[in-house]
């Protein structure tokens, strides 16, 4: 492939819902594009884009998959993302480093969540989108009707740029309006006729072209004023205003494509290559320090490594945007983000996994290299003359969480390095070892997406592991006020221990004030604060503690080692063992010895006190409640609702958008263990979710006997 200059270059990111038909139509772009002699298809399990084992057996794309064609002198990056909303971080980092989206929508479906979910990162990234309308060839298809939906949907910003002649399995024509002619083609697809537009079709095409031109029009002063004056604008003046449009979104252009058939691809690759905006047309990119970096290739060079992969008999692939200057095969670059120096041994333009050599590429483009010794995803690379770092790829939150281990115990460690080293592959794995649950928790977006986690580890490093069920990090605390004596003696021997400690306990919010007095049983105890600790709790929440010791019963000296018996009793609450939270303790009495009393009998004491209190102050368990919010069509609500009842949710609203149906639920934690996967088959992964902490909350009575249950059956068992 020959060298392309930055303004020969369009980068273009294929998005939509899943099953729209992105691989498809990839397929038919490389086809034509000449770097593929035959057409596979998602069904045969031979297609370009969907390359990994994985993805072949799921028929669907895990992976976003870069490929570059030449089309009339101009070179199209593409990157052909997954619609699943469990691999939306390929769809999020492809946004993030090309110029222009390709929505597909498929043609038997229309607008579908998937199509609202991605659309809605494509107008937080401010990226110009395409419309393809896809699948033409079904019988479903309602052209018409999906062009309804759109403008309601996105409004008068979406204009059309063809439409089918007819749908259905009978499809085999388009009318472009900006050329104005017909494009017609045999069964087999490919190269169509280019026919004068039927006269029964003259109506209706130049009614849409007037449309169109004012539409491209609008978009620039220069093109208004002409408008006005001659009522026409020539095609290249036409180019120019939809190219303007699609920056400032101020316009949404609609195609049409059967991505199975190959019919009207080459004409959608005309148009990219033609009217989208290349890299130097759009907003340049800023580094970290808020500074833009123009794609010139004369400057020094940067490239910034967006993704990576780890492929069998090669190793390790970085894949990445040359953000300024041009970068050429042997060239010696910093990793500025780890001080290392990298040398690019080779350079290549890609279409899968089928990789050639280039030379050089220059600014704007996309390219890949191999075997770079300490490189992940998100670092920059730089030439002498420039220390640019960049960071604009945001990814979204997990929302589907396993503990994780390996199959045999001595595996561990290699275990946890494989998986530090994939998080660096993809970053919306994330890697938690956990202290409190005593498991390592890996998160993700969904099921499938793990599942892809486990098939690398086990089929390239032959690794093999599981996943089971995370615990829950639950809290204890309590209801009511409590208080209890402990003394702790042993004289067996040498030296003593004495120490005794008495207490009261009671529940604590901030900024609660605290009694004088306190009753049990009848008895008064007055309390003298002379100094107050408020600790706040790593894992959440407060203890406070409080010295009301009169008379000096027990000597300050020990006070600190009655904490420490105190949090060590926090840190495994006495009901389950885990954390406890949002306590005030009190110690207002003990007793000392001359001679035995030290730090180790008083942190027992305190310990032991503190335990027996909080048995005895009305202990409950309290669970994390995550604020979900689901994306759905209108047809799976009742469903959905149900399911989510199903899982001690409280429903909090409903609200329609553009589309689709939302629904605001709070749900408990250990509810939303397999969510994604219930969601995705009450819908048909028509539906998607996001999920954000809440609060900790009280869990009902019975979720409380059976977890008390649990915990001492396990403590037997130990
Ligand atoms: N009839 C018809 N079927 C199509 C067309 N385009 C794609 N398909 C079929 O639709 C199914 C899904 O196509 P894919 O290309 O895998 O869709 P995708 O958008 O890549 O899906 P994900 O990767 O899961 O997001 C496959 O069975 C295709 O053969 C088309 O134009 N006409
Ligand atoms: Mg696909």
């Amino acid at each position: 492939m020959k060298v392309y200059q930055t303004n020969e270059i369009k980068n273009i990111a294929i998005i939509g819902s899943s099953g729209s038909g992105k691989t498809t139509l990839a397929e038919a772009m490389l086809f034509e594009g000449g770097i593929i002699k035959r057409r596979g298809s998602v069904d045969g399990k031979n297609t370009v884009s969907d390359y990994f084992p994985v993805e072949k057996e799921y028929g669907y794309s895990v992976f976003s998959t870069i490929f570059s064609v030449e089309w009339m002198n101009k070179k199209l990056n593409f990157i052909d993302c997954p619609g699943s909303d469990d691999f939306v971080g390929g769809a999020v980092s492809a946004l993030s480093v090309t110029d222009t989206a390709l929505m597909v929508i498929n043609g038997q479906y229309g607008v579908e969540v998937g199509t609202v979910n991605m659309f809605r990162q494509t107008e937080k990234l401010n990226k110009p989108v395409i419309f393809i309308v896809n699948q033409l060839d079904q019988d479903k298809c309602d052209y018409d009707n999906i062009l309804l939906q759109l403008k309601e949907t996105y409004g008068g910003r979406v204009v059309p740029i063809q439409y089918p002649v007819t749908c259905g399995a009978s499809f085999n024509a388009v009318v472009d309006v900006l050329k104005m002619k017909m494009y017609q083609w045999k069964p087999e697809g490919g190269v169509p006729e280019i026919l004068d537009i039927p006269d029964s079709e003259k109506d209706k095409a130049e009614a849409m072209h007037q449309v169109l031109v004012e539409a491209a029009a609008e978009n620039d002063e220069a093109l208004m004023e002409k408008f006005f004056d001659q009522g026409s604008l020539s095609e290249e003046e036409m180019r120019e205003g939809i190219r303007q449009g699609l920056i400032s979104r101020g316009m949404f252009p609609v195609f049409c494509v059967c991505a199975e058939r190959d019919m009207c691809v080459r004409r959608t690759m005309e148009f990219l290559g033609n009217v989208v905006p290349g890299p130097d047309k759009v907003s340049p990119y800023v580094n970290t320090e808020g500074k833009e970096i123009k794609p010139d290739s004369k400057a020094p060079t940067s490239m910034f490594v967006f993704k990576t992969t780890v492929e069998p008999h090669i190793g390790k692939v970085s894949y990445f945007k040359v953000m300024s200057g041009t970068i050429k095969s042997g060239d010696d670059l910093t990793n500025e983000n780890r001080g290392s120096k990298e040398r690019i041994s080779q350079l290549f333009v890609v279409a899968g996994q089928n990789r050639s050599e280039t030379p050089e590429l220059c600014a704007g483009d996309i390219g890949a290299t191999v075997k770079l010794k300490d490189v992940n995803t998100g670092h920059t690379m730089n030439a002498k003359g420039t220390d640019n770092k960049f960071d604009f790829i945001q990814y979204p939150n997990s929302k589907y969480r396993r503990a994780i281990k390996a199959v045999n115990e001595a595996d561990s460690e290699k275990m946890m390095e494989i998986l530090n080293r994939m998080r660096s592959e993809d970053p919306t794995w994330v890697v938690e070892q956990s202290k409190e649950l005593k498991q390592i928790i890996i998160s993700g977006q969904g099921e499938f997406h793990l599942k892809t986690l486990k098939w690398r580890i086990e089929n390239n490093d032959k690794l093999p592991i599981e996943f089971l069920e995370p615990k829950i990090p639950y809290r204890e605390t309590i209801t009511k006020s409590a208080r209890a004596d402990y003394r702790h003696k042993k004289q067996s021997g040498g030296a003593g221990q004495f120490g005794e400690v008495h207490l009261i306990i009671e529940p604590y919010q901030d900024g609660m004030p605290m009694p004088e007095v306190y009753k049990f049983n009848g008895q008064e105890f007055k309390i003298q604060a002379r100094d107050v600790q408020e600790v706040p709790l790593d894992w959440g929440g407060k203890l406070v503690f409080v010295n009301s010791i009169v008379g000096g019963s027990i000597d300050t000296r020990f006070l600190p080692a009655i904490l420490k018996g105190v949090m060590g009793r926090m840190e495994q609450g006495p009901l389950t063992g885990s954390y406890a939270r949002d306590v005030r303790v009190i110690i207002y009495d003990g007793k000392m010895h001359p001679v035995d009393s030290n730090e180790i009998s008083f942190m027992l004491a305190g310990r032991n006190a503190f335990s027996e209190a909080f048995k005895n102050a009305g202990p409950k368990i309290l669970e994390p409640i995550y604020d979900v919010e689901v994306s759905l069509p209108a047809d799976c609500m009742g469903d959905v609702m149900g399911d989510l009842q199903g899982r001690r949710a409280m429903i909090m609203g409903m609200s329609s958008e553009k589309g689709y149906e939302k629904l605001m639920a709070r749900v408990p934690l250990k509810e939303m263990s397999s969510y994604s996967t219930s969601l995705s088959s009450i819908t048909g992964g028509r539906a998607s979710f996001t999920m954000k902490f809440f609060a900790y909350e009280l869990v009902p009575t019975d979720v409380q006997d059976k977890l008390l249950k649990e915990y001492e059956a396990q403590q037997d068992a130990e």
